[in-house]
C-alpha cells in the first residue's frame, strides 16, 4: 500500500494552500505539474479550481462522476469541476443568493469547455418537468449556434470564441431551471474583413459554403468554394483538420430549430451578403472609386431587400452636409474599400447581437417564477504578443483583466475576512498588489486614457492615432505604469516604436500600438450607409438598423465608452453574487496532450494572480475545516474521540488535537471550524492516519478487536 507520504510525492497536493513553501512559484508549478503528469487537471487554491487544458478526453465527465459530486463538501472528493458546479447550486437553494461562476484563462485553455460541463452538470442533475426540459434543451443547444456565429479558428484555438459571455440561468424554487440569459460583450468584428494567416472567419461562413443544400446555395448565390470569397481567402486555411463543417451546419440547423427559430432565411440571407460584399471589387481613378462589376450588387439588392443603384452609389460616395445642403462627394479607392468593409462589420455584428438577443427571448420564460440565479461567466480569452500585435481591441480586454482582476482579489480577501470574523478569529491584514491604480489609468473621468481617446475621436480637424498619443504623453506622461519612446530627458527609448505606448498591466507589460485606435473607437458607418440599411426589407436587419439612429443628432456612443460602460455593469452584476472561480491554464502552444511547457505556464500562473491569490489565501492559515469533518476524519487518532464523540464538536476536537500534541501557536479554534496554520501540521496527521489505518489492517488480519 503506498503512504500518503509516498502519495503526495507522486501527484502533489491537491490544495496548493497546503504547499509548505506557498511563496515559491517553483514550487507552485512542481504541483501543477506532479498532477498534470498523473491527468489530475483539476487542483484547488482554497475555494479556486485551477484547471489545466488536457487536450485528450478523460474518463472524468461521466455520470457517475457526477452522482459522486452531487451534494458532498467541497474537501471530501478530489477537486472536480463538479464540485464548484455542485457547490454553486447547493448554496443557491440552501442560502437562496445569486451565486456566479467566473470562468478567466487564455485563449484555449478551456473557459468554454468548462462552461459546457457545468451546463451539463446542471442538464443531468437538476430535478426536470416538461416546461423545464425544454429550457434546458434550449440552454444547450443556444451553445452551437452562438459558437458558429462567434467562434473561429485562430492560431492558438481551433474553436476560439471571439467574444465575451456572460450566461445566467434562472431556477424554480424547487431548483429546477426555468430561464436563462446571455450577455455578450466585444465581439471581434474585424475578424469578418480580415483574418491573419492560419486564421479563418467566423465558422458560420464556412459551414453554409460546405454543408447548405444545393438549392439553398443557388437561391443565395454561393458557390460551393470558400477560396472564391475575398473574406474567407485572407488567412489561407479554407479546412481545419479538427473541424468538420458540413456536419456543424447539420448541427446548428437542428440547433436553430430547436430554439425555436423562424427566421433561418432572413439570417442565411444576410450571412450571404456578408461574401457578396467582401467580393464587391472596385475600379476607377483613384479619387472616384466605381464598383466594377454589378453581379455582387444584384444579389446584395435582393438578400438585403435593398435598393441596388442606392446601395451602389453608398458604397462609393459619402454624403456630407455643406452650407445646410446636402452633397454626394466621391470615395476613393481606399475609402470605398473601407465603407464596404465597415458595412460589413456593422451587419455582422449587429446580427450576431440580435441572435443573442433572440436566443434570450426563447429563454425567457416568465420573472415570476425566478426564485435565484446562477450566472457563469466566461472572460474573453488574452491574446498573447507573439502572434498579436497589440491593438485596441488587446487594449479593450486587458483592460477587462484588468477589472477582473481587482474585482477578484478584493472579494478574496472580503471572504476571507467575513470567515474569520463570523468565526471569531483575529483578522490579520494582508499586504497584496492593489492594481486600482492601472484601471484608474485606463478610465478615469477626463484623464484616463478612454477619455482622451474620445475626446481626440471628437475633435474636428487633424486629429490622428499620433495626436492622440501625443495628448496621451501630455496627460498621462509621467503615471508609473505608463511609458512610451520618450524619457524624461528628452531622450529616446530605442526599444520601443514611436507610434506605441505600453502599459504595466498587473499580469506584465504590453506595448500597444496606436494605429486604428482612432478609427475602431469610432466605429463609424457613413450616413448614406446606414440610410440604406434602415430602408432593408429584411425582417432581421430592420431590427438592427433604426431609423431614429439617423435622426439622433448625438454621436453614438464610441467603442471604449460602450465597453467601459457594459464592463461596468458587469462588474455590479457579479459584485451582488457569491463568486465562485475557476482559474484555466493552456499547458502547451500546440494543442498536444501531456506537453507540458513551463515557461508558458509560469506567465500564465502571473497573470491569473494565482500567488497573489494564494498568499491571500494562505496569510493567516492553510488548513480549516468544519469540526464535524475533522472529527470523522481523525477521531480514531484518540481514544477518547473513538469510535464516537458524544459531546460537544469543538470539545471533541479541542481533546483530538491535545492528544496529538498540536502547539497553540499551530491552530485555532473558531465558531464551527478549525483552522490549522502549517500544512506539515496537518500532513503529520495524515500519516498518523495513514499508519494507523495500516497497523490496523495487519492486526485485523491476525484476529484483533479493540481499540489500539
Ligand atoms: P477557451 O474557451 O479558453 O478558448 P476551449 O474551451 O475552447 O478554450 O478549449 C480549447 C480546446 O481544448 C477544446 O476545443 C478542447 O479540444 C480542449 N479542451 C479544453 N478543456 C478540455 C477538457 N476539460 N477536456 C478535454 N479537452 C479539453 V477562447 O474561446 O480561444 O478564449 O476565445
Amino acid at each position: 500500500m503506498e503512504s500518503a507520504l509516498t502519495a503526495r510525492d507522486r501527484v502533489g497536493v491537491q490544495d496548493f494552500v497546503l504547499l509548505e513553501n506557498y511563496t515559491s512559484e517553483a514550487a507552485f508549478i512542481e504541483n501543477l505539474r506532479k498532477r498534470f503528469k498523473e491527468n489530475l487537471i483539476y487542483t484547488y487554491i482554497g475555494s479556486v479550481l485551477v484547471s489545466v487544458n488536457p487536450y485528450r478526453e478523460l474518463e472524468i465527465y461521466t455520470k457517475n462522476h457526477m452522482e459522486r459530486y452531487r451534494g458532498v463538501n467541497f474537501y471530501e472528493v478530489s477537486p472536480h469541476i463538479y464540485a464548484v458546479a455542485d457547490n454553486s447550486y447547493r448554496s443557491m437553494r440552501t442560502e437562496r443568493k445569486d451565486q456566479c461562476i467566473l470562468i478567466s484563462g487564455e485563449s484555449g485553455a478551456g473557459k468554454t469547455e468548462a462552461s459546457k460541463k457545468i451546463l451539463q452538470y446542471y442538464a443531468v442533475t437538476c430535478p426536470a418537468s416538461e416546461q423545464v426540459q425544454t429550457v434546458k434543451d434550449r440552454l444547450l443547444q443556444s451553445n452551437p449556434v452562438l459558437e458558429a456565429f462567434g467562434n473561429a479558428k485562430t492560431l492558438r484555438n481551433d474553436n476560439s470564441s471571439r467574444f465575451g459571455k456572460y450566461m445566467d440561468i434562472q431556477f424554480d424554487f424547487k431548483g429546477a431551471p426555468v430561464g436563462g440569459h446571455i450577455i455578450n460583450y466585444l465581439l471581434e468584428k474585424s475578424r469578418v474583413v480580415h483574418q491573419n494567416h492560419g486564421e479563418r472567419n467566423f465558422h458560420i461562413f464556412y459551414q453554409l459554403i460546405e454543408g447548405g443544400e444545393e438549392d439553398l446555395l443557388r437561391r443565395l448565390g454561393l458557390e460551393r468554394n470558400p477560396q472564391q470569397y475575398q473574406y474567407l481567402v485572407k488567412g489561407n486555411c479554407p479546412k481545419v483538420s479538427s473541424i468538420n463543417d458540413r456536419s456543424d451546419w447539420k448541427v446548428v440547423r437542428k440547433a436553430l430549430t430547436v430554439i425555436g427559430f423562424n427566421e433561418d432565411e432572413e439570417l442565411l440571407n444576410i450571412i450571404a451578403s456578408v461574401l457578396h460584399l467582401g467580393n464587391v471589387q472596385y475600379g476607377g481613378e483613384e479619387g472616384n472609386a466605381s464598383i466594377t462589376s454589378d453581379t455582387q450588387i444584384k444579389y446584395l439588392a435582393r438578400l438585403l431587400g435593398v435598393n441596388g443603384a442606392v446601395l451602389t452609389e453608398a458604397l462609393t460616395h459619402k454624403k456630407i452636409i455643406a452650407k445646410g445642403e446636402e452633397l454626394m462627394s466621391p470615395l476613393n479607392l481606399e475609402q470605398a474599400s473601407s465603407a464596404r468593409d465597415a458595412l460589413s462589420k456593422a451587419v455582422y455584428g449587429r446580427t450576431f447581437t440580435w441572435l443573442v438577443n433572440k436566443i434570450n427571448q426563447m429563454l425567457y420564460i416568465g420573472a415570476s417564477v425566478t426564485a435565484v440565479g446562477l450566472h457563469v461567466y466566461i472572460g474573453i480569452g488574452t491574446l498573447s504578443e507573439e502572434f498579436y500585435h497589440p491593438v485596441f481591441e488587446q487594449f479593450c480586454i486587458n483592460y477587462c483583466n484588468e477589472k477582473l482582476q481587482q474585482l477578484f482579489i478584493e472579494l478574496t480577501l472580503k471572504s476571507e475576512q467575513e470567515e474569520y470574523e463570523s468565526e471569531g478569529i483575529t483578522w490579520e491584514p494582508v499586504q497584496y498588489f492593489n492594481n486600482k491604480i492601472i484601471c484608474d489609468l485606463v478610465e478615469e473621468k477626463f484623464k484616463g486614457i478612454i477619455s482622451i481617446l474620445d475626446e481626440e475621436c471628437l475633435r474636428p480637424g487633424d486629429a490622428s492615432d499620433f495626436t492622440f498619443l501625443e495628448k496621451l504623453e501630455d496627460t498621462v506622461g509621467g503615471h508609473p505604469h505608463f511609458v512610451t519612446h520618450k524619457l524624461a530627458d528628452g531622450k529616446t527609448r530605442k526599444v520601443m516604436g514611436r507610434d506605441e505606448f505600453r502599459l504595466l498591466h498587473y499580469a506584465g507589460e504590453v506595448n500597444y500600438n496606436v494605429n486604428g485606435f482612432l478609427d475602431k473607437n469610432n466605429d463609424l458607418l457613413f450616413r448614406n450607409l446606414k440610410e440604406v440599411m434602415c430602408m432593408s426589407e429584411n425582417k432581421i436587419l430592420t431590427q438592427c438598423f433604426d431609423r431614429e439612429e439617423l435622426s439622433d443628432k448625438k454621436r453614438p456612443e464610441t467603442a471604449a465608452t460602450q465597453f467601459k460602460a457594459s464592463l461596468a455593469k458587469l462588474m455590479e452584476i457579479l459584485m451582488s453574487k457569491e463568486p465562485s472561480y475557476i482559474r484555466c491554464i493552456k499547458p502547451n502552444d500546440s494543442k498536444q496532450s501531456g506537453r507540458f511547457d513551463e515557461v508558458l505556464i509560469r506567465h500564465q500562473v502571473k497573470y491569473l494572480g494565482l500567488m497573489e491569490n494564494l498568499r491571500v489565501r494562505r496569510a493567516g492559515f492553510a488548513y480549516r475545516r468544519r469540526y464535524e469533518v475533522f472529527l470523522q476524519r481523525y477521531k480514531s487518532l484518540c481514544p477518547d474521540t473513538w469510535p464516537n464523540w458524544q459531546g460537544k464538536l469543538a470539545d471533541g476536537v479541542a481533546i483530538l488535537v491535545k492528544h496529538l500534541g498540536y502547539k497553540p501557536e499551530e491552530y485555532k479554534l473558531g465558531r464551527s471550524k478549525i483552522f490549522i496554520r502549517f500544512p506539515k501540521t496537518l500532513f503529520a496527521t495524515e500519516d498518523a492516519l495513514e499508519t494507523r489505518k495500516h497497523s490496523l489492517a495487519t492486526k485485523l488480519q491476525a484476529g484483533w478487536r479493540g481499540y489500539s
